[in-house]
């Protein structure tokens, strides 16, 4: 979302850390599984859906060259390694500048220029605004992602709140890139179409939206990785958990003529309704906050656009390669 709404949140919402932020469970049986990278021949599949959010259609027949991915969500184990090996320090990590507001200065709330991240943060009543749930916590980082009065990150749990430059950095650390929407939802897809049906096997919310989390996949926030079965490419949470950057730049549908290995409009005609300030990049996949009452989103076909410049608590990345990664 855009930074000048989570102001507006941080203006209404009274003072961060007042209401409780949902700390990942566990209550459920999770295997270790391994990091080495998927290979997937390339293939042509029918992309989008045309009966469920305008921005999705039309469905049209795409092709994808071949690929490596990740088999999981980027882990906490895995950026600690890049960031143990690099120093790389994170944009949550970091003083905001003020004019990424664009508002003047004597508006920004004193708390939206420190250092912090958006952490979901769910109110007892019934709401379908998400400035009731998504509140800045300065402090909430990657290390600490419900803030500094949370637990620390937990290493099997796919990392959160980076921003853009922070994917970019360690991609290209590990050897990899962000994937292409029409990657991602290939390799999700696996061989499916993509149907509106909250799925079993995948972290996502059962309930009524955003007060009240049956919690019956076994998590009421973040799983770590691996906790639900693979799809048939052997591919882990690609639906749920955490939604999942691509590279593609946002705009509401898809443009039919580009279905060859596609990479989405430039960022000259990216748009997105939600953050029309600046150009989103696409998010695939949902998270385990879609419920079927506020946000049908636990599908390969599913896709949102995402403020670049900050993270969330509940959007990841994985990441695939041009060629065999080194193991
Ligand atoms: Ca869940
Ligand atoms: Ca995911």
């Amino acid at each position: 979302m855009a930074l000048s709404l989570l102001a507006l949140a941080a203006c209404n919402d009274g003072a961060p850390g007042e209401k409780t932020a949902v700390v990942a469970g566990a209550s459920r049986q999770c295997p270790g599984i391994a990091d080495t990278p998927v290979k997937l021949a390339g293939g042509t599949f029918d992309m989008g859906e045309d009966d469920v959010y305008d921005e999705e259609g039309p469905v049209r027949r795409t092709t994808v060259r071949g690929f490596w991915i990740d088999p999981h969500e980027v882990t906490n184990r895995q950026f600690a390694a890049f960031v143990k090996a690099t120093g790389y320090v994170t944009v949550a990590e970091k003083p905001v500048d003020p004019k990424q507001f664009k508002v003047p200065a004597d508006r920004i709330p004193p708390d939206m220029l420190k250092p912090g991240s958006a952490v979901f943060t769910p109110p007892d009543f019934p709401s379908n605004r998400y400035t009731d749930w998504w509140k800045y916590v300065p402090g909430a980082n990657w290390k600490k992602p419900y803030g500094p009065q949370g637990p620390d990150q937990a290493p099997n749990e796919p990392v959160v709140h980076l921003a853009w430059d922070d994917m970019i950095a360690y991609a290209k650390w590990a050897g990899g890139r962000i994937p292409t929407e029409a990657e991602w939802e290939y390799a999700a897809s696996a061989g499916e179409r993509s149907k509106n049906v909250q799925p079993e096997e995948a972290n996502s919310w059962q309930g009524a939206f955003p007060n009240y989390n049956a919690e019956s996949d076994g998590f009421k926030g973040i799983a770590p990785v691996g906790c639900y079965k693979p799809n048939a490419n052997g591919l882990y949470d690609m639906v749920g958990n955490v939604w999942e950057v691509t590279a593609d730049f946002f705009r509401p549908g898809h443009d039919p003529k580009d279905s060859d290995d596609p990479k989405g409009p430039d960022e000259g005609s990216a748009y997105d309704p939600l953050n029309p300030g600046m150009p989103s990049r696409t998010v695939k996949g949902g998270s385990y906050l879609c419920a079927p009452n506020y946000c049908q989103r636990y599908r390969p076909a599913s896709r949102q656009g995402r403020d670049p410049g900050m993270g969330t608590s509940n959007v990841g990345f994985r990441l695939v390669y041009d060629k065999a990664p080194a193991s």
